[in-house]
């Protein structure tokens, strides 16, 4: 394990790199990290986050999908944290002065109705959960043209950078639904199966990593289950993610 003082200048590095939108070397360059202390130096970045007033309000699934695995050249799931500081209301406008080089991807999401018991082996994950919508995830690599390793990911709270909810409805099966993603200059055409089979696997996947990386999972939380396609540039004008028959959800990127 790296010391930690070193996980805390590390964490630091990375939250310097994004509140002053400049990006920063792969931590790889110059440092041995394993899995562990990529999550510590998250964990790190996020207590920085919430010391400045932010509240943690949600956990998302990266790389659950292998589109977005090939896309970035890894291949294992990993899992993040959403702060209130990241929410955008479904239709507004987000500056996109906020980020270095913001990319779009679609999403479902799933809402946490009751505190999840990680330690209990009986945890019926799927009972935790009461509604669904469709999402736009904003990923933000801190990392020099979006170029990480795994561990440089996981430290860099997995890219999170912002996300925008549908709206909710009743929870139910999402399972081969065309998944589609329209910004100003691209459109991508994809299927919630993409999303490890289904997404409902998601919220397995996340258990598992949520007991295994000791990541709280609380009532009222929100979980992105990650891209069902590759992300697409953010751009000034309107994104759009639509699910079929789960509905629609928009931004709209403006340089202020
Ligand atoms: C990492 C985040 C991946 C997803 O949905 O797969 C992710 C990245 O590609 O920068 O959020
Ligand atoms: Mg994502």
């Amino acid at each position: 394990m790296i010391p930690e003082d070193e996980i805390r200048t590390l964490a630091e590095r990375l939250d310097s790199a994004q509140t002053s939108r400049t990006d920063t070397p792969s931590l790889a360059n110059s440092h041995t990290i394993g899995t562990d202390d990529a999550y510590a130096v998250q964990a790190a970045l996020l207590e920085r986050r919430v010391a400045r007033g932010e509240r943690i309000n949600g956990v998302k699934l990266g790389f659950t999908s292998k589109a977005k695995m090939a896309q970035m050249g890894v291949s294992d799931v990993i899992v993040g944290r959403l702060t209130d500081g990241m929410r955008i209301a479904d239709g507004d406008d987000v500056d996109l002065a906020r980020f270095i080089h913001p990319k779009a991807e679609p999403e479902v999401a799933y809402r946490i109705a009751r505190d999840v018991d990680l330690d209990d082996p009986l945890t019926d994950i799927e009972a935790c959960v009461d509604a669904v919508a469709p999402a736009l995830e904003i990923i933000d690599s801190r990392y020099r043209d979006f170029r990480f390793t795994y561990t440089d990911v996981v430290a860099d709270n997995t890219s999170a950078a912002g996300y925008a909810i549908g709206a909710w409805r009743p929870v139910r099966s999402v399972s081969n639904r065309a998944v589609r993603l329209r910004t100003p200059e691209s459109e991508t055409v994809g299927s919630t199966a993409a999303i490890l089979g289904d997404p409902v696997h998601a919220l397995h996947a996340l258990l598992d990593m949520c007991r295994r990386r000791r990541i709280p999972l609380r009532a009222g939380e929100v979980v992105l289950a990650g891209a069902a396609t590759a992300a697409a540039p953010l751009t000034p004008g309107v994104t759009e993610c639509d699910v079929a028959g789960l509905g629609t959800v928009t931004v709209k990127g403006v340089l202020r």
